[in-house]
């Protein structure tokens, strides 16, 4: 029985065997004070490792706990962690939902872990306390930050990689909220005065002022920056062709940033290829990327996918992920992002989110040490082109210049056109220098003004009889935590113990499930099929599907046509509205299986031989020959040596051939089952080799699609082997059975 949630552990020991209690993590949030939580990179990442059979060159230090790579079940389950950091971005709208996809996400080796907005938090024009969500999935109430915090605190010790947890510094209130950011452990921020000028109409000099303030706290935090120049790409129709802008763009934030005070270290381009296949994009990504490096030598990279040319396609997405990895092995990244195509559907599923983290864990991998074998060749046209993107884009720049500075230019259109620099479509971004949301609210500072706090951009009159400005008050938040004040949710109905008292049956009882893709028991499931028809009435006959299985609220959220009239593949969700109770389940126990290793070493000392047949009137081959034939992970590929003596064998043929042979194990397949005929055979088996005297030296072992283990043992066999069932369970049996009998010998 697992432990019920009230009855878990201490909050600073997470169980892996447990679902975190988010309960727990609310309870005495108000004295919580995560406090700076500094960007963190990947430790050791200049050393060579070995892991397992294979030397790394572009790893970093391994995990205390994860989930290995699927295929890493070939190489002794190793789980090599690349040197880059890798992203997730999480946010549902319900921070205690997202916690628990946090976990995962770092179990399988994000330690980036973002939160993504469904609305813009830049939207808000004072720091949200006290509601309820903060903006649309953003975590950005204090509440919010404090309890996914605390969360991360405890998954970071689990896994044994300190996790960066990220947010975004925009709109009117960017400066309030950076504050809170430092005091509640955030350790990487988007933040971009460009971004709130052209995407949110803010007004320019208001979101430059404003950015020095925040630019300062950010700073202060030691937070990573990312810049917002990739947003052109997403924004403009025809995106590969924006990418002088975006360049400038990175220089405007890259020079801002430092002159606030922040480290270049600690500055991050958010570098997204401007193209995506089935345009040729390596032509154009790479020399992008080269000459983005060569431009911001001392700055950070974070790579991002191009999102303007993601459909709902998992398949598609992930190959335009892979080649912009491959880009960034070869241009060093320091961040690799993940998006999956949730962020077109705006479902962002748990599962998909550990897709797309393991397509960066596995390819980053793959790539490793590439560059000491295949170099840029800058003598080509790879030269060419990073030198005619750079020319364009310090052309850019100059004109913006001649006409009077940046303001200037976002006045006359300059950005999001989709011109190729230095032509024009005219089509641009027009913000009017003094327009926008905030114009005319910039006040210039006093000669006495005066901000009693620690941390401040520009000009500040302090006292002469104050050594620092926050002796003024005693010290301020930043110095003295206990002078935050937290204040919880007031919203009556849409709060996090509303939410959790309405499922409280699935907290008080984990044995309850309930199939979810975002949020603790929302029902959904996700159905793929292919109808033999055209797209649209596919999608509706899917729909009528649905109904029919009893799904609810069913939507079509992918569907691609394979031939005009011969078939179209849909992806529908849906929800059902029932529990499963685990522990009313009848679940035969698990026979634990040996490592391909340990059996592989067993029978090179110690050699295996069998005879196998199907027998009685038995015509059925493939099933025993696949556990059989080395192609399909057979016996045979352990080393085990096989007599096969075909279909419709005579019981005791087969046991007179094992004598003959001196087999250590019968194999016998039945797959028909009428009148128990496969059970009536299995107790022949037995018999014969008791009337033969052979019983104590040969393990009997059953297979076909009707058999089961109870079954077989129950006929005085020594193993059945059901529909599932691979070599690999036959030989680790054999083997188990061997090991067991010289143990009791000895
Ligand atoms: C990424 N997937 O990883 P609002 N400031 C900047 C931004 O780029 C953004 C915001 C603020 C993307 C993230 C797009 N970027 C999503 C520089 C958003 C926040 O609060 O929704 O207006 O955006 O870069």
């Amino acid at each position: 029985m697992p432990k019920t949630f009230n009855e878990q552990a201490q909050l600073d020991n997470l169980d892996k065997d447990e679902r975190i209690d988010v309960r727990k993590i609310l309870e005495g949030l108000e004295d919580y004070h995560p406090g700076k939580h500094p960007w963190h990179w990947r430790e050791g990442r200049t050393e060579k490792r070995v892991i397992g059979d294979f030397e790394y060159h572009e790893t970093s230090e391994p995990l205390k706990q994860s989930v290995p790579l699927p295929g890493s079940r070939g190489f002794g389950y190793i789980d090599p962690q690349p040197d880059c950091v890798i992203t997730t971005e999480i946010a549902s709208g319900r921070f205690e939902d997202d916690i628990r996809r946090m976990r995962m996400s770092a179990w399988n080796g994000a330690d980036h872990i973002m939160v993504i907005r469904t609305a813009g938090q830049s939207h808000i024009d004072s720091l949200i306390e006290g509601t309820t969500q903060g903006i649309g999935g953003i975590a950005v109430t204090r509440k919010q930050c404090r309890a996914t915090r605390r969360a991360l605190d405890l998954i970071e010790e689990e896994v044994g990689r300190p996790l960066n947890f990220h947010s975004y510094v925009s709109g009117i209130a960017g400066p309030d909220i950076a504050v809170m950011f430092v005091e509640e452990g955030i350790s990487g921020v988007h933040q971009d005065p460009q971004y709130n000028v052209l995407y949110r109409n803010i007004n320019g000099l208001r979101s430059f002022v404003d950015a020095c303030e925040s630019k300062s706290i950010i700073a202060y935090g030691e937070m990573l920056q990312i810049d917002g120049a990739h947003n052109a790409n997403a924004t403009a129709m025809e995106a590969w062709k924006v990418y002088p802008e975006l360049m400038v763009q990175h220089a405007l934030n890259c020079a801002f940033s430092v002159g606030c005070g922040i480290k270049p270290e600690n500055i991050a381009l958010s570098t997204v290829p401007p193209t995506a296949p089935p345009a040729p994009c390596m032509r154009l990504d790479l020399p992008y990327a080269v000459a983005l490096r060569d431009l911001f030598r001392n700055f950070k990279m974070r790579a991002q996918q191009n999102t303007k040319f993601m459909e709902s396609e998992a398949r598609e997405a992930t190959v335009t992920h892979t080649l912009d990895i491959v880009i960034s092995r070869l241009t060093s990244a320091d961040i690799q992002s993940t998006i999956t195509p949730d962020e077109g559907r705006n479902v962002p599923w748990h599962y998909n989110n550990i897709a797309a983290i393991n397509t960066a864990r596995q390819s980053l991998n793959g790539l490793d040490g590439i560059r000491e074998m295949v170099k840029l060749d800058r003598d080509g046209p790879l030269g060419d082109q990073v030198r005619e993107f750079k020319e364009r884009a310090i052309l850019f720049m100059e004109e913006m210049l001649e006409i009077g500075g940046y303001f200037e230019a976002v006045e006359q259109g300059f950005f999001i056109d989709n011109g190729l620099y230095p032509e024009r479509k005219g089509d641009g971004l027009v913000r009017e220098k003094n327009g926008g949301i905030g114009a005319g609210t910039v006040v210039a500072r006093a000669e006495d003004y005066f901000a009693p706090v620690s941390v401040h951009y520009g000009y500040n009159k302090i006292p002469e009889k104050f050594n620092s400005a926050s002796e003024a008050i005693g010290g301020d938040s930043f110095e003295d935590p206990s002078k935050i004040i937290f204040i919880d949710e007031l919203d009556p109905e849409d709060n996090v113990e509303t939410r959790i008292q309405e499922k409280s049956h699935y907290y008080d009882n984990p044995n309850l499930v309930r199939p979810e893709v975002e949020w603790l028991g929302d029902g959904v499931v996700v159905l793929t099929l292919m109808l033999p028809c055209d797209k649209r009435r596919a999608e509706f006959a899917s729909l009528e599907i649905g109904k029919r299985l009893g799904l609810k609220d069913c939507t079509v959220i992918h569907s691609q046509v394979l031939h005009p009239s011969e078939g179209t593949q849909i992806e529908m969700k849906g929800s059902v509205d029932f529990d499963i109770d685990l522990s009313q389940l009848d679940i035969p126990e698990e026979i634990p299986v040996l490592s391909e290793k340990e059996i592989r070493d067993y029978i090179h000392a110690r050699p295996i031989t069998v005879v196998a047949a199907t027998v009685g009137e038995d015509e059925h081959s493939v099933g025993l020959k696949e556990i059989l034939d080395i192609k399909h992970g057979g016996v045979e590929g352990f080393g085990i040596h096989y007599h096969y003596l075909g279909t419709s064998v005579p019981v005791d043929k087969l046991v007179d051939a094992a004598i003959e042979t001196n087999a250590d194990a019968i194999l016998q397949s039945t797959i028909i089952s009428h009148d128990d005929v496969h059970i009536k055979n299995m107790r022949k088996l037995h018999d014969i080799c008791l009337e033969r005297g052979v019983r104590d030296k040969l393990i009997l072992i059953c297979g076909g699609t009707q058999v089961t283990n109870e079954m077989a043992l129950e006929a005085g066999c020594d193993a059945g082997f059901g529909r599932g069932s691979h070599g690999i369970d036959v030989a680790s049996f054999i083997v188990k059975t061997l090991k067991a009998q010289e143990e009791a010998d000895d």
